[in-house]
């Protein structure tokens, strides 16, 4: 059996050893998988920042991850070479700390899943009101029960000591169905997608009931002070006022006697470990073969879930009117988009796919030229290394969400250009533009402006390009995956020390 991320276990100490109790995570989705290959066995652990920041935190710590998938017991093809599970001993295997699942029947899954966390506050927490379904009555009660289910585990399986950290818009009423039962854990929620403005959460029915699940937490989290602004409002404007106080200036909520502190953790990324691994000879020299592959002078890259919050429509219309209006960059630029398969279950995910195929293959087919194509397109997920190879040949990464509550790839293109090389260009309604400020910011609803941005780019003198990558890796390099949990772990004890 193979463990594939030991070596990364050794990497942070971040929690100061002196504070007792468990770190208990509760999240939908589980931080490992078993792959099968034949009869090896191995734990890979979920790829994403939330995953590699908590995990040696929770190998040192004894934790505890509370989540949906039965990780014990899932089984995942590798190489479409089949694994004949009766052979398996699943005593054997070793997880690194307890990971405690919840089972959720597939009707469950599908309407707290699929219908309500993603159909509803996916889209509408992200300004997509066009494509909220209001109308599925069964999403509800399931995004309900579904939520109850998790705070029973946490019950189940924690004490007071315990510090319960509860992740993301699917579990949003659990902080509060576990402070019904357990009034004086210490309960944290952190959201990593942007929380709306008054008048759009508005629009969500059950709105109220949400702010209250919130606020069963001693902590909320959100990436930006805009969001965390955002979220006092809506307490403010939709909770009856006789129940709730607020301290704008401390950010603090006082609600059924009790102090709620809120504030803006800016997620981030392992930038120390994505700099040494692009420093190593094996990906410089993987580097250079790939950029041998393409026979342009500029290439550009993305790298994307498949979601019609990141842009990526509207970054190839950028793309084709950049083409039209700068020819001379026929047959000497080329931009690849990675994106990777995401909640293929959802109609509006099967639609934006077909768009986009249909997108790059109407460009390329304007455009190609000979062995030169303007578009390369990649519909699968790649590793961290092959993700990080494609950033260190490019000389722009066009990072195009038309809204995102923060945006690792921005981040990451930043901490792989160790050569200072590399021009972002950024969507200005992420929350990494908050941060990222160096970056050439795009409206990405102002086409026009993401083709001239490009053509910028691309002609921005190198002196004034090494300068903002030098500034850009500076802030991720401050700011970086263990400064957020640290700086979130003391705002939650701090949270606790003053209720
Ligand atoms: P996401 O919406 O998934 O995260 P993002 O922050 O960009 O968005 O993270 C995506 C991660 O997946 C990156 O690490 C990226 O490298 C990786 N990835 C994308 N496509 C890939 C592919 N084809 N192959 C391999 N890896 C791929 C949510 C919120 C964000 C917030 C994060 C963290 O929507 O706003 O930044 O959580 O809180």
């Amino acid at each position: 059996m193979t463990d594939q991320n030991t070596l990364d276990s050794t990497a942070v100490p971040v929690i100061e050893p002196n504070r007792s109790g468990r770190l208990v995570i509760v999240s939908n989705r589980e931080p490992y998988t078993i792959q099968t290959h034949g009869n090896d066995i191995r734990i890979e652990r979920m790829p994403g920042g939330l995953v590699s920041a908590l995990d040696p935190v929770l190998r040192q710590r004894d934790g505890l991850w509370i989540c949906w998938e039965d990780t014990s017991k899932k089984m995942v093809e590798v190489n479409d070479v089949a694994s004949d599970e009766d052979s398996i001993d699943w005593d054997k295997i070793q997880l690194p700390y307890q990971i405690q699942s919840v089972p959720l029947t597939q009707e469950e899954i599908n309407h707290y899943y699929y219908g309500y966390a993603n159909t509803r506050l996916w889209p509408l927490f992200h300004y997509f009101i066009s494509k909220c379904n209001f109308f599925e009555e069964q999403d509800w009660p399931s995004y309900v029960t579904a939520n109850q289910k998790f705070a029973d585990a946490v019950v189940a399986h924690t004490g007071a000591e315990d510090w319960i950290w509860v992740q993301d818009y699917h579990l949003l009423l659990v902080p509060e169905l576990v402070r019904k039962q357990r009034p004086h854990h210490k309960i944290s929620l952190f959201l990593h997608i942007p929380f709306p403005a008054l008048e759009v959460f508005k629009i969500l029915p059950k709105r109220d009931v949400i702010l209250q699940g919130m606020l069963g937490s001693d902590l909320i989290g959100f990436h930006v002070p805009d969001y965390a602004t955002y979220f006092l409002d809506a307490v403010e404007r939709l909770l009856p006022q006789e129940d709730i106080t607020i301290d704008r200036e401390h950010q603090r909520i006082y609600y059924q006697g009790r102090g709620i502190q809120v504030g803006a953790f800016p997620i981030s990324i392992d930038t120390k470990k994505i700099a040494a691994l692009v420093a190593t000879p094996t990906l410089q020299k993987r580097a250079q073969q790939l950029r041998d592959n393409y026979p342009v002078k500029y290439l550009g890259v993305s790298v994307d879930r498949l979601d019609y919050t990141k842009g990526i429509l509207e970054n190839l219309q950028a793309l084709q009117l950049f083409f039209e209006k700068y020819p001379e960059y026929i047959r000497k630029f080329s931009f690849i988009q990675i994106a990777s398969p995401t909640r293929t279950a959802v109609p509006a995910y099967q639609r934006m796919r077909e768009e986009v195929e249909q997108a790059v293959g109407r460009i390329n087919g304007l455009f190609s030229q000979d062995n030169w194509v303007p578009i390369y397109y990649f519909y699968r997920r790649f590793s961290l290394e092959d993700v990080l190879t494609y950033f260190m040949i490019a000389d722009v990464a066009m990072i195009t969400p038309l809204r995102d509550g923060m945006n690792l790839v921005a981040k990451e293109y930043c901490a792989a250009k160790i050569d200072l090389s590399g021009v972002l260009i950024l969507s200005e309604l992420t929350g990494a533009a908050y941060e990222l400020r160096e970056a050439l910011m795009i409206n990405p609803f102002y086409i026009e402006e993401m083709a001239d941005k490009l053509h910028e780019a691309l002609t921005l003198p190198m002196p004034i390009r090494q300068a903002k990558m030098r500034a850009l890796r500076q802030t991720v390099s401050d700011y970086d995956i263990h400064h957020w949990l640290q700086s979130f772990m003391d705002a939650f004890t701090h949270a606790v020390n003053h209720r």
